[in-house]
């Protein structure tokens, strides 16, 4: 498990990469995608890469009034870009997505040294971002509305979507670029501006996105406050939240930073759309394809180094089979490759800081004092290659349901075995009887098991699949979750309509005034 990564020619690999994206020394605190602010006299924050303790850059951390500048600089924009025809929206994001294609290599490099994800995982979420691109260039040309038929002769009805105006995206440090991607791609094509706050735990790859915009809107003669990113720490969310300026503020995170979000923007009625914890399971039943199974059990528990709100954090297994599962899970999880992310022999990297390692150690703690067994895994790595106190071993507890532990989302790599007997009805109640309600996934064979874990009865989830895990969603579908997962849809599907404003609009083509309902109200002259 010793990493076998060389450290000078990742020195230059790094290098090359920072040079290729535009990451200076000092980064500036904000840009409103054409212009860079905020270049001194602000607290900065040095960020280190999770892999291997060493300084990658720092960045600038922006203040209220730097807030309040790129506030007004999108205000103006939104002015402009709204009036821009839908497809010629798109055909921006056309050239985003093309420009992301070409720095491909170079993004998923840094969204791995900077997050701690493995480089296939890195270009993974690359790829989300170009899809969403694609995807959303489509979309350009087809925001259509319904048309109705009115209940008054010679009379029209039909819906509408037009630009919402400032969309703000609070992203979180588990996919850096890719869900502001979702975000910002779409509202663009539906008119809207959008600023950006990145994680202040991976800011450097939101540097870079801009960076690779501003080549697409200077070539495009487009005025700066389209694309905005403000790099700060809760304040600045705190801001945003609370600003009437910004009808429609996005996050994604945690629970607890989730209901501060929806709180503030409730407060003064505006639109949140929210995508925060998953307490993912998946369910084996005895008519499970166990090969199948296996390999997507290990990747959404163990991948990102179980840092998804869609990694699998439980497994509930029939009893007829539970042995078998238990066995083989033990056989693969003490020979998982852990190490440097950037080395292609890997498959599990660090998690992103000391204090996930030291929630990882807690819940492992508290999970035994509630009666758990933990079978494997769960050392904090040491020695060689090692040196960050960043790296686990991932670990696998036998536990129940009803655990404290087990009900809450530790954002770390813990599998909880779960016992079910009878019928799927009993999985399934186990799958649901947690308070937030993200991705779900069922191994059957069955018709009968597939189908009741489907139905109205069936998962609780936004995301509910069958023979294959619960993480990993493609961005054609739409992205989000029930409960305490905050109920907000991103990415594919329709999840574009929150971005803009709904308008249903009656027109009237004949020379009488008949009121609706048949209501007579007749003005003497
Ligand atoms: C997240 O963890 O916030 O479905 C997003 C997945 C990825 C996205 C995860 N496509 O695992």
């Amino acid at each position: 498990m010793k990493q076998t990564i060389e450290s000078l020619p990742l020195v230059k690999e790094i290098t090359d990469v920072l040079q290729q994206l535009g990451i200076k020394e000092v980064n500036p605190a904000y840009s409103t995608g054409l212009v860079w602010g905020g270049h001194e006299g602000r607290s900065t924050r040095t960020i280190t890469s999770p892999a291997d303790g060493n300084t990658i850059a720092t960045v600038n951390m922006a203040n209220a009034d730097d807030y309040d500048q790129v506030v007004q600089t999108a205000q103006e924009a939104f002015k402009v870009w709204r009036k821009t025809p839908a497809p010629k929206r798109g055909e921006v994001v056309r050239q985003i997505g093309d420009r992301l294609r070409k720095h491909k290599e170079a993004l998923g490099k840094l969204v791995s040294y900077e997050m701690g994800k493995i480089y296939q995982e890195g270009l993974g979420e690359v790829q989300e971002m170009i899809d969403i691109c694609d995807f959303a260039v489509g979309l350009s040309r087809q925001l259509h509305g319904f048309t109705m038929h009115s209940e008054r002769p010679q009379h029209r009805m039909y819906e509408q979507y037009h630009p919402l105006g400032i969309v703000g995206v609070i992203s979180a440090f588990n996919f850096p670029v890719a869900v502001w991607s979702w975000n910002a791609m779409l509202a663009a094509v539906c008119g809207d501006v959008i600023i950006w706050k990145p994680s202040e735990k991976t800011p450097l790859t939101g540097v870079a996105c801009q960076h690779i915009i501003r080549e697409v809107l200077t070539e495009n003669e487009l005025p700066e406050g389209i694309f905005n990113l403000i790099i700060g720490d809760a304040e600045i969310g705190s801001l945003m939240s609370h600003d009437k300026r910004v009808p429609l503020v996005s996050a994604t995170g945690s629970t607890h930073m989730g209901k501060k979000v929806g709180e503030a923007v409730g407060a003064r009625l505006g639109k949140s759309l929210l995508e925060l914890g998953g307490n993912n399971a998946i369910i084996l039943t005895e008519n499970a394809d166990l090969e199948m199974a296996l390999r997507a059990i290990v990747f959404g528990a163990v991948g990102t180094c179980g840092q998804r709100c869609t990694s699998t954090r439980r497994l509930i297994i029939h009893e007829n089979i539970y042995d078998q599962v238990k066995e083989r899970l033990l056989k693969v999880y003490p020979n998982l490759p852990i190490g440097h992310p950037l080395d292609s022999t890997t498959l599990i990297g660090p998690l992103i800081d000391k204090d996930a390692v030291n929630a990882f150690s807690n819940a492992l703690e508290k999970v035994q004092q509630e009666g758990g067994t933990l079978l494997t895994g769960g050392e904090v790595l040491s020695g060689d290659g090692f040196e960050t106190g960043t790296y686990v071993k991932p670990a696998i507890v036998e536990a129940e349901n009803h655990y404290e532990m087990v009900q809450e989302e530790t954002f770390a790599p813990i599998l909880y075995l779960i016992k079910y007997s009878g019928e799927v009805e009993n999985a399934i109640e186990i799958q649901n009887g947690v308070r937030q309600g993200l991705s779900s996934a069922i191994f059957s064979t069955s018709l009968l098991e597939t189908e009741a874990f489907l139905s109205h009865w069936g998962s609780d989830c936004g995301i509910a699949n069958v023979n294959i895990g619960t993480s990993g969603a493609e961005i054609g579908g739409a992205f989000g979750g029930e409960k305490e997962t905050g109920g907000g849809r991103e990415s594919g599907s329709d999840a574009w309509k929150v971005y803009m404003r709904r308008q249903t609009n009656t027109i009237n083509y004949s020379r009488e005034l008949p009121l609706a309902q048949g209501i007579k109200f007749d003005i003497m002259d």
